[in-house]
Order: structure tokens, then C-alpha cells, then sequence
């Protein structure tokens, strides 16, 4: 970000609430089609890591689409491309096609012809499409080697579509190949949108956790100054004011960019890990109000709140200069770095079994 010298604090503050209403109005909209059955409801709730779709359900797609909106990422489950109750004529109109981010277009065996021919419209019209290979755990045939098998599910595309593109293999039942899902829907999106999709997306991997980890400090810099400049609650032992409530919601949306429900935490300080009761212990801890002022206080009578923040481009030099950010900022990194390792731990202990 340009550097703003001279902005005097005010018009910092009201610039740096701007950022922080942008962020919480943003959303990433991702659409998936595909045969019935083929496991887009069970996508849905892999890549955001909550049950939102019904399962094994048939959805009535011949009504309408299904829209399923969590942390700013909505799907949407479009339904058959040129039936008698959607045409092709109309129906980029009628499902708002233009306004989403980014599509997938679901298999689990062979691509249907109507879905290869919304996926060429797609691309002609600028849309990033992605092609899933879902139920890979079932892809087994007695002497045939799995790369055989790949190669023939990616060659019916291939047939379908008329040239190469790229492929995921994906199983909602052993989790393969989400993680690179995840990637892909990351580097489609641009900046903004692809840090919320970092934030929101179930982890399945020690990288997209770290990559988690960057988008969320980015929040924790703007929520942190935006506490700071709107000193309502004082820390006691000192003469510095913050707003507790913004950090309180801060912090919440932390945990849930690491999946770290209410439940689950309850659940996870019963665990027998010490560290990653521990953790947890934090993690509820600090949840609260009374909780976010002990911690707050306890960052201030360190001394490294002083020295630590020097030059954070996002909120502008001034704020990052005061006591208040020092102090907000301190302890939203430490909440961060707790719920980032209590991920941590988590996913270890999963991808361990
Ligand atoms: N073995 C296996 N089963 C899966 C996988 N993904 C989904 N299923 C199962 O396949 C069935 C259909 O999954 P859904 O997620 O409901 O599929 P859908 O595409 O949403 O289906 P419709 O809404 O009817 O179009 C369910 O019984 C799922 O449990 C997978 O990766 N492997
Ligand atoms: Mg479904």
C-alpha cells in the first residue's frame, strides 16, 4: 500500500474503517453443476468444513438453485443446463452467471454433454471453470493401474470439451485431493477474494493453514486500529482506551477461519493432548469480553508492544504509531497464534490416524 504521509489521523481513521467495512461486505461466490449425485452438496461442505448442504438428498434442482452462504463464500447449486424448465436462452440471466467468481463443474464417472456445453459457454463468456473428478476413492478396476483410470476420466472430459484442461481428483470420503481444491479455487480468485477464501476454507493442509494465518493478519491490522482509534473501554493499570467489541468480533471470526466452533473448542479442552487443551483453554478464554481485557492488559505492561510495531502499511503510520494499536494489535496476533496452533494441532492429530 502508497504510503500517506501527511494524511492528518482523522481522515487515517475513517480510511481504515472503510477497509474494515469493505472486508465484512465482500463476498466470494462459487457455483457448481454437474450430474445428480455426483457429490456437490458433499463439496460444498468439505470446502467450507460445515454441514450446509443436505447429502444423498435429491435436490429439487428443477425448481430452482440452491444457495448456501457461510463466513462470505455463498454456493450456489445451479441446475441443469438447457431443460425444459431452464433453456440455454436466458439462463445466464436467470442465475446471475456474470456476478459469480468462479464455477466447478462436478463428475464422479462420465461428463454429461449439457454440463460440458455450460462449461464452453463459461469460458467463452471469461469464467474461470474447474473441472472435479469427485468419489476418486472409488476409482478401482481389478488390473487396471490408478493412472489408467485417471487418464480415462480425463480423457472423457477431454472428449467432451474438445481440448485440454485441467483436472481435480477429489474424495469427499477420504478427504484426497481437497487440498489441492482449495489451492486452485485460491489462485482463481483475485486479491481481495482470494484472501477471504483463504480466511473462510476448511485447511486441509499445514500450508493452506499458514496461508490462513497471512490473510488473517491482514484483518487482525485493520480491526486492531479500528479498536484503537474508537477508545471507548480503558485498559485498566493504564491510561490507554479500546474497543473491546471490535476485538471481540475480531476474535470470533478467527476461530471460525480455523473451524474452531464453540462446540469444538468446549470439546477440545476435555482433550487429553495437554497442548492442545491448553490451547483451547486459551482459545475460550479470550472469546469473551472480561477475557479480551486480561489479555489486553496483560500485553500492555510488556514492553515489546512498544518496540514490536513500527511499520504497518495497512493502517497508515500514524495509528501504527499510538499505545492503543500496540496493544490491540499485540493481542489479536497472540489470539491469532494461539487458534493457529491449536489448528495446527488438530490437523496433525486427523492427518495422523
Ligand atoms: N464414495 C464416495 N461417496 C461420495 C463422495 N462424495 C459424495 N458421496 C456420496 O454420494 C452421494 C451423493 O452425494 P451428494 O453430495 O448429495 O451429491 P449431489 O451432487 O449434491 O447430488 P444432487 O443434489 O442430487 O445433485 C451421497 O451418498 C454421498 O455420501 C465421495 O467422494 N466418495
Ligand atoms: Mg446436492
Amino acid at each position: 500500500m502508497r504510503w500517506r504521509s501527511g494524511m492528518p489521523l482523522h481522515d487515517e481513521v475513517e480510511r481504515i474503517r472503510g477497509e474494515l467495512y469493505k472486508d465484512d461486505r465482500l463476498r466470494v461466490s462459487v457455483a457448481l453443476f454437474g450430474q445428480p449425485g455426483a457429490g456437490k452438496s458433499s463439496l460444498i461442505n468439505k470446502m467450507i468444513g460445515q454441514k450446509l448442504a443436505a447429502v444423498g438428498v435429491e435436490t429439487d434442482k428443477t425448481v430452482s438453485a440452491g444457495e448456501y452462504e457461510s463466513k462470505g463464500i455463498t454456493f450456489v447449486d445451479l441446475p441443469g443446463y438447457g431443460t425444459k424448465k431452464f433453456p440455454k436462452e436466458g439462463y445466464f440471466e436467470e442465475f446471475d452467471i456474470p456476478s459469480r467468481d468462479l464455477f466447478l463443474c462436478v463428475t464422479s464417472g462420465k461428463l454429461l454433454q449439457s454440463d460440458a456445453e455450460l462449461f464452453s459457454e463459461l469460458i467463452k463468456f471469461g469464467k474461470i471453470c474447474i473441472f472435479v473428478s469427485n468419489k476418486y476413492d472409488e476409482l478401482w478396476e481389478d488390473d487396471i493401474p490408478l493412472s489408467e483410470l485417471k487418464q480415462r476420466r480425463r480423457d472423457d472430459i477431454v472428449k467432451h470439451v474438445g481440448h485440454q484442461v485441467p483436472v481435480v481428483f477429489t474424495s469427499c470420503r477420504t478427504n484426497e485431493g481437497l487440498d489441492d481444491l482449495q489451492n486452485l479455487i485460491a489462485q482463481n480468485l483475485h486479491e481481495a477474494k482470494r484472501e477471504r477464501w483463504l480466511r473462510s476454507a476448511k485447511a486441509y493442509s499445514q500450508v493452506f493453514l499458514e496461508e490462513k494465518k497471512n490473510a488473517c493478519e491482514r484483518k487482525v491490522q485493520i480491526a486492531a486500529a479500528v479498536s484503537a482509534a474508537n477508545g471507548l473501554n480503558p485498559i485498566p493499570g493504564t491510561d490507554v482506551a479500546v474497543d473491546i467489541s471490535t476485538l471481540v468480533v475480531l476474535f470470533r471470526e478467527i476461530r471460525e477461519s480455523y473451524g474452531l466452533a464453540d462446540e469444538l473448542v468446549v470439546e477440545l479442552k476435555q482433550q487429553s493432548v495437554p497442548l492442545i487443551a491448553q490451547l483451547a483453554g486459551k482459545a475460550a478464554q479470550y472469546a469473551a469480553k472480561e477475557g479480551i481485557l486480561m489479555l489486553l492488559k496483560s500485553v500492555a505492561t510488556r514492553e515489546v508492544v512498544k518496540t514490536t510495531v513500527r511499520f504497518v502499511p495497512v493502517v497508515g503510520q500514524l495509528i501504527a504509531a499510538s499505545i492503543g494499536f500496540g496493544i490491540t494489535y499485540s493481542a489479536g496476533m497472540s489470539y491469532l497464534k494461539d487458534c493457529h496452533d491449536l489448528a495446527t494441532e488438530v490437523l496433525n492429530k486427523r492427518l495422523s490416524y
